[in-house]
């Protein structure tokens, strides 16, 4: 309603800049680019943008190793051009929060190549996490901890006191120590520098891996503790001050958590209404397509959330997953989402998108936020065959093939024409990841726009619906009773949706009107796969 905060029930679209759209033609997307897309934004009907790292990177892990927090890397523009970027937005009547990420910065970051010129114990080094080796000649990690990315989280430094530096991620990426003030200090500046530039907020990314437990123990042995470079009490403190400063500003500026936590009870700790609005719903994005999982899940969620009065978030896809058109096409229909695993098994692209539809109009209905990746509006699917000399992503190299990478769902968006590059950038400049399907010749943004039933359209009338339905968006749900292969739910203003997991149709509800369907019906039956939205009571 009217009275609520922007951010309870919005629809947020993720853009990951470097495969957006190309405007200066050199084969990278940039903010020329996404400014010449806002009018397509517009008409999608999303409320606002989330702009994956656009900061100044050696892109070693596509832009989540960041060298300058407060400037744009020349690939994609300028400062000048993200802040008309910014206004632009405003002017359309949309929002856009940057992505900030706090646990790590580059290894070209000047505050972490002067740590490396300086003697261990000085203030320099304190910024981050410096330590001696263990055994003989220091020529072990000083702990066990293992980077997300494969190997150890620490690597040893080439001068002559042969210190090791912790990265949670990238060796590439070394991790900021936020016990040490000068640090706090410096996110709280840089935190005011984007919100005095416009910035409706701020995605953080792994919220939780900011402080690390005292000492840095071994995770041998830790059981029944958080581990201990996560999820530390000492984090909360953190966000209790950034909410505040955030808080200072006019037009209920918004963060979202990226927070891969498992337990809902600690999960809703960072949603306190002292702490950050939102988080990702990503026990949403992990369960399969299967109706009686996801049903507990949005149960889990909604109780999860009501305690401390935060808006749940519904999230199919982003830059770090398997794209769901693949996913749901799958035998196992969370198919990559360990993508270790994701060699070789059949993938269904007809049956996946059919279930992106229905679950276009499931996640759209349900209570709080939705978030849109790039992409997902023309039902793009995961680029599977990329050849290995193409791939880029440090998850990929790292684990020596093991590890699929995530290559495959930032493959840049198709725009237009009938073969690649598709309008991303210039027809002689390939994009940096050039491997568009041939297929998304039917995919491009133009050929979907106005093309009956495409899943464009279906976006756009969802979305469109979304905001014009008084029960949508934040708010109350409830379960009707169901078979159980089918969820089916009401909002306010007698709005009903009703979604068939099941392997056989299943009637419709009698005296209910159709606002909007995922996909054919069959007379007065719900297809399988299918979603419907109605009017009811
Ligand atoms: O991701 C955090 C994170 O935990 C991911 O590495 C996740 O485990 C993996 O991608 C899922 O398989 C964030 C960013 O979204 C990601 O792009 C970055 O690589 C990472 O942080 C480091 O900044």
């Amino acid at each position: 309603t009217e009275s609520q905060p922007w951010w309870r029930g919005a629809a947020l679209y993720q853009v990951y800049p470097r495969s957006f759209a190309d405007g200066n033609g050199d084969g990278t997307g940039d903010i020329a680019g996404i400014r010449s897309r806002l009018p397509y934004l517009v008409e999608l009907g999303v409320d606002a943008l989330w702009i994956s790292p656009w900061y100044v990177s050696p892109l070693a892990d596509g832009g989540y190793d960041i060298a300058d927090y407060r400037d744009i890397d020349p690939r994609f523009g300028t400062l000048a051009e993200a802040e008309q970027l910014i206004a632009e937005c405003h002017a359309a009547g949309l929002r856009l929060i940057v992505d900030l990420v706090p646990n790590h910065c580059s290894d070209q970051h000047p505050w972490f190549r002067a740590a490396l010129a300086a003697a261990p114990g000085s203030p320099e080094r304190a910024l981050f996490h410096f330590r001696p080796g263990l055994g003989e000649d220091g020529r072990l990690p000083p702990n066990d901890w293992r980077s997300h990315f494969g190997g150890p989280a620490w690597q040893r430094t080439e001068g002559p006191d042969g210190e090791w530096y912790l990265h949670m991620f990238a060796p590439e990426q070394p991790d900021w120590n936020w016990d040490n003030p000068a640090v706090r200090a410096e996110f709280e500046s840089i935190l005011r520098f984007w919100l005095d530039l416009g910035a409706d907020g701020f995605r953080i990314d792994v919220t939780d891996h900011l402080v690390k437990e005292d000492g840095l123990p071994d995770s041998a042995g830790h059981h029944g503790k958080p581990d201990p470079w996560r999820d530390q009490e000492g984090v909360h403190e953190i966000y209790r001050s950034w909410r505040a400063l955030a808080d200072s500003y006019p037009g209920e500026r918004l963060f979202v958590a990226e927070l891969w936590e498992n337990d809902p009870l600690r999960f809703a700790r960072y949603l306190r209404p002292d702490e950050l609005q939102t988080a990702f719903n990503f026990a949403f994005l992990k369960s399969a397509w299967a109706a009686a999982e996801l049903r507990g899940v949005i149960d889990d969620t909604l109780a999860s959330h009501a305690p401390v009065g935060a808006p749940p978030t519904w999230v199919l896809s982003n830059h770090d997953t398997t794209r769901h058109v693949t996913r749901y096409g799958g035998v196992d229909t969370t198919y990559g989402f360990d993508r270790a695993s994701r060699f070789g098994q059949p993938v269904d692209l007809e049956l996946g998108t059919r279930r992106a539809r229905a679950a276009a109009l499931l996640t759209c209905a349900l209570p709080g936020g939705v978030y849109v990746y790039q992409g997902d509006e023309l039902g793009l699917w995961e680029v599977e065959d990329i050849p290995d000399e193409l791939r880029q992503d440090p998850t990929w190299l790292r684990s020596g093939g093991v590890d699929r990478g995530r290559d495959g769902c930032r493959v840049p968006i198709p725009w237009s024409g009938t073969r690649p590059p598709f309008g991303f950038g210039a027809e002689q400049a390939p994009p940096w990841l050039d491997v568009q399907p041939t297929a998304w010749k039917d995919f491009t943004a133009a050929a979907e726009s106005g093309a009956y039933g495409s899943h464009l359209e279906l976006y756009r009338e969802v979305l469109r619906l979304r905001r014009a339905e008084p029960g949508l968006g934040d708010g109350p749900m409830s379960w009707l009773p169901s078979a159980e292969e089918v969820l089916d739910f009401t909002r306010p203003g007698g709005f009903r949706c009703v979604v068939n997991l099941g392997p056989t149709p299943v009637a419709l509800p009698s005296g209910a009107g159709v606002l909007l369907a995922s996909g054919p019906l069959d007379g007065t039956l719900l297809p399988t796969d299918t979603a419907v939205w109605l009017r009811w009571g």
